[in-house]
């Protein structure tokens, strides 16, 4: 029997605390009914991770939100690698894998890492500050805007687009319909730097447009792929650098075991994915009649896959939700897995890296300072507000 819920994931009382029904989902089966949105939930590891890594089966073409782009018009013009399938995924996850990729960050590790102390050494000037506004948000687009190669004019449009886009993955409810009201002017800002004359040579727009030059994509192409990079690469950092700040301060032991070891600047920001996954949830859709551990599912259905349940099964964790950095925490799915696992994970990790590295050679204890609040998206795990305290 399919056990079954009526249950909100997208109800602000769950956005505000997803880990209740994260459990719940989990001991409810491997596969869950959602009644509310007629979806299958997947919420255990062993079926998020084999339904992210069996494409053919689950498919992303018909969207990774609730709306199925079957039957309903997406309300942009789809991702081509997100909301793609092979064999059109393939060109474009090439040629941004090979421009996002660790070989080509190396030329910007120094002056990120040096971007990172002069903004570390600015917010330190006081010993309390909001660290959501103060480092979360203010490194990401004091580099990766840069890094991109847009102007400087109009980059306040950035955070408002990210929030609504990855709101409309979920369903239309008072979160979508507040950012649809507003969003109309952001989305034609960022769509209008997607153009070549746009981007700065040497970043990894111009970048992308070199790969139309050179016929591994086409020039109708490259500007929904450099959309990709202003869709996907500023929210989630922001909220991803958010929550490892977040799990160092509420985690002292924590903070003073990456002070002894700086090294641990990386395993620290996985660790973090894994632990709050910044990237909650995204669906699938059913190519075919699917059975999963035991119950059937039919051709075409929408599934739920939550990244955060997932990374926090004790089926496949101990002590799932402690913050750790002495576990090792590869093979969370916080970045996703398989074919459209994170192409932006690199970029995302060496900004993790510089700001870690700054903060923990200059901050001998950091503790919040007054209540974190929490700001709630249909598929962010995200932060309005984190008050915290430093000493030096
Ligand atoms: C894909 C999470 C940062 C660009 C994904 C997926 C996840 C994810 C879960 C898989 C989607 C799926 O399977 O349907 C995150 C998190 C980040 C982050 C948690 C930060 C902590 C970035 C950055 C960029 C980026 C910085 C750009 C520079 C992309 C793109 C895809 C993607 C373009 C689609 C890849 C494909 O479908 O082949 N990300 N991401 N992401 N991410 Fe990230
Ligand atoms: C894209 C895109 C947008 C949002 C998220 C994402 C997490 C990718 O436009 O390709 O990956």
């Amino acid at each position: 029997m399919l056990p079954a819920t009526d249950a909100d994931p997208f109800s602000h009382d769950v956005l505000e605390n997803p880990l209740p029904l994260h459990a719940k989902l989990r001991d409810a089966g491997p596969v869950v009914h959602l009644e509310r949105y007629d979806v299958y939930a997947l919420a255990r590891y062993e079926q998020v991770h084999a339904a992210l890594t069996d494409w053919q089966h689950f498919q992303s073409a018909a969207g990774v939100g609730l709306a199925n782009f079957r039957f309903e018009k997406p309300w942009r013009p789809p991702s081509l690698l997100l909301e793609a399938d092979p064999p059109g995924h393939d060109a474009p996850r090439a040629v941004l894998s090979k421009i996002l990729g660790p070989r080509a960050l190396r030329k910007l590790r120094a002056a990120w890492f040096a971007d990172a102390e002069k903004l570390v050494d600015e917010v330190l000037v006081d010993d309390e500050f909001d660290a959501v506004p103060a480092l979360a948000e203010a490194f990401p687009l004091r580099v990766f805007p840069d890094a991109v190669g847009i102007s400087k004019q109009g980059r306040e449009n950035l955070l408002p687009y990210g929030d609504h886009l990855f709101n409309s993955f979920g369903p239309p409810n008072d979160l979508v319909a507040r950012g649809q009201a507003k969003i109309g002017a952001s989305t034609e800002w960022v769509t209008a730097r997607c153009a070549r004359e746009e981007l700065a040579p040497g970043g990894f727009g111009a970048a992308i447009w070199a790969a139309a030059d050179h016929g591994d994509i086409t020039p109708a192409q490259a500007p929904l792929i450099v959309r990709s990079l202003l869709s996907a690469g500023v929210d989630t950092t922001v909220h991803g650098l958010a929550a490892v700040l977040y799990a160092l301060a509420v985690n002292p032991v924590q903070w003073q075991r990456l002070r002894d070891r700086p090294g641990l600047a990386r395993v620290a920001f996985d660790e973090a994915v894994r632990w709050e996954s910044p990237v909650q949830t995204f669906f699938r859709t059913t190519t075919a009649e699917l059975e999963i551990g035991g119950t059937v599912v039919p051709d075409g259905k929408k599934l739920l896959m939550f990244l955060g349940a997932a990374n926090r099964d004790p089926r496949r964790w101990d002590t799932p939700g402690e913050f750790d950095l002495f576990r090792d925490p590869s093979g969370h799915v916080g970045f996703g897995m398989g074919l459209h696992q994170c192409v932006g994970q690199h970029v995302a990790r060496l900004e993790a890296e510089a700001l870690l590295s700054a903060l923990a050679a200059r901050v001998r204890t950091i503790e919040p300072a007054g209540p974190a609040r929490r700001h709630h998206n249909n598929t962010l795990r995200a932060w309005e507000s984190l008050p915290v305290a430093i000493r030096r």
